[in-house]
């Protein structure tokens, strides 16, 4: 029943641009269509996000990290995503499964083998039909989420900037993370792309245009 598909890659690679766009182009089949993000899609949701994204909040443990995501997804699975696929819609999700393994996992170091079977729990076995994964160096995805964030607060300060004049920077918790800790989460959804036939790895350097094109085609192909 229905179609489920997920977006995944490092911050500032373009997900949510290409689920817009990819949201007109299933609309335009006539299809429903559910657009839908990890974390926040719920009221729950919206509590942990603010949480989770925090950057006043002390240092909080890795697992309890996971466990305020996994508790989010098991919301959202239930409230939002199983209804939609029981529905027959085509559900477009901003970030699921694929981020735990990539961020808590291979991000943080927790054991892959315990994100696995908790995630058997939170989702009670329900992975996308295919996952976009678009592929970026983060330190093009970053600059990317920064310059989008200059546009909308109408300022901007390199780290550089803000440390040499000690203020700091307003970034989520995850944005104030090292470019080492982007690169260790890329080099994951590789790693993860490399053992799963349902990934598919897209060059996000490229346009927009060009990267939903080649999305497209496997959409397309699934419908
Ligand atoms: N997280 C986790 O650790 N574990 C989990 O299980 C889950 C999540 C589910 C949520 O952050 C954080 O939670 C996330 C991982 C963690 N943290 N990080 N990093 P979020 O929801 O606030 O943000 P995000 O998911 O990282 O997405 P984002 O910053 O909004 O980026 P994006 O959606 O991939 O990019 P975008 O907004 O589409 O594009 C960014 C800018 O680039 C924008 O100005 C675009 O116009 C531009 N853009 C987009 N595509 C292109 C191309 N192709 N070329 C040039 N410019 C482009």
């Amino acid at each position: 029943m229905g179609l489920f598909i997920t977006l995944e890659g490092i911050e500032g690679a373009g997900k949510s641009t290409l689920r817009t766009s990819l949201a007109e182009l299933c609309n335009a089949k006539e299809r429903e269509v559910v657009v839908t993000r990890e974390p926040g899609a719920t009221p729950l949701g919206q509590h942990l996000r603010t949480l989770l994204l925090d950057p006043s909040l002390p240092a909080i443990t890795a697992t309890a990290e996971l466990l305020l995501f996994s508790a989010d997804r098991a919301q959202h699975v239930e409230e939002v995503i199983k209804p939609a696929l029981a529905r027959n819609a085509i559900v477009i999700c901003d970030r699921y499964v694929h981020s735990t393994l990539a961020y808590q996992g291979y991000g943080r170091g927790l054991a892959l083998e315990h994100l696995r079977q908790l995630t058997e729990i939170t989702t009670g076995g329900l992975m996308p039909d295919l996952v976009l994964l678009l592929d970026l160096e983060p330190s093009v995805g970053l600059t990317r989420a920064r310059e989008r964030e200059r546009r909308a607060s109408g300022s901007f300060k390199t780290l550089q900037q803000s440390a040499a004049s000690g203020s700091v920077p307003e970034w989520n918790r995850f944005e104030q993370e090292e470019l080492a800790f982007h690169t260790r989460v890329r080099d994951g959804f590789r790693a993860l792309a490399a053992n799963d036939s349902r990934i598919l790895l897209l060059d996000a350097a490229q346009s927009p245009a060009a990267v939903l094109a080649a999305a497209q085609k496997a959409v397309l192909e699934r419908m």
